[in-house]
């Protein structure tokens, strides 16, 4: 059968999607945005991963992109990567794949948003929410999870990265956990990534395979990669 994992099946779907930064960030209070039209590297994946889990999309992305899946201002949005992933764990929705099958481990480390508050609109006038982002920052900061390291992904992927899994690339960016996410696709025995790629400004399966698109990269270093829990 064709592309039978949904992850995969549904990104497809989002493929010449428009790539728009920061459609997220509404004026007034937090609430949940669905703009399945324009879409960034993580609100792609967030909006397919609702798709992919059926039922109700709306209740589904709440529980994706908000911890806990409650709505309370600014900083109750998952806004790092690795909470994100550890959310969607505590949820049931998500697994930790490179945990099962990496031994290499790194210690999480955030301070970027709330030390770089002029580069985010919600942060820029509101000391309130730089403060509580910086608490949520030190909550999770510590914390040791398991990646690849890139040396170690051969263009060819490996038997455990699976059509479907949602790669997120770490960065060595100081305070920042991940730089990027897409999803997983084999073409001709390569590992490619089904993405929203800023530079071609829309959804697209990346031309290079995934360890080419690292080593390009001086500032990512490996990936994570989780699985949506069926
Ligand atoms: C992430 C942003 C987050 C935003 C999300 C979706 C960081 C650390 N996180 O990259 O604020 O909600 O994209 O647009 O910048």
């Amino acid at each position: 059968p064709e592309n039978p994992e949904p992850m995969l099946r549904i990104g497809k779907s989002y493929l010449g999607t428009k790539y728009v930064a920061n459609t997220l960030d509404q004026d007034g209070e937090e609430s949940l945005v669905i703009r399945t039209d324009a879409v960034d590297c993580l609100t792609f994946v967030e909006y397919t991963l609702a798709q992919a889990l059926g039922s109700s999309f709306a209740d589904n992305l709440q529980k994706i992109r908000y911890r806990d899946g409650i709505i309370n201002g600014y900083p109750s949005r998952l806004h790092y990567t690795s909470e994100w992933i550890e959310n969607g764990i505590r949820h049931g929705f998500l697994t930790d794949i490179t945990a099962k099958n990496s031994a290499h481990t790194q210690k999480i480390s955030l301070s970027y948003m709330s030390t770089h508050p002029k580069q985010y609109k919600k942060l820029a006038d509101s000391p309130e929410n730089v403060r509580q982002m910086a608490e949520y920052e030190k909550a999770i900061s510590g914390k040791v999870v398991h990646w690849l390291p890139k040396s170690e992904l051969p263009e060819a992927g490996l038997p455990w990265i699976m059509n479907g899994d949602i790669i997120a690339i770490t960065t060595k960016m100081p305070g920042l956990d991940i730089a990027h996410v897409g999803i997983a696709e084999y073409k001709e025995g390569k590992l490619h990534l089904l993405h929203a790629s800023s530079t071609l400004g829309k959804v697209v399966v990346s031309d290079e395979p995934l360890n080419h698109m690292l080593n390009n990269n001086k500032s990512w270093t490996g990936i994570r990669v989780v699985r949506m829990s069926h």
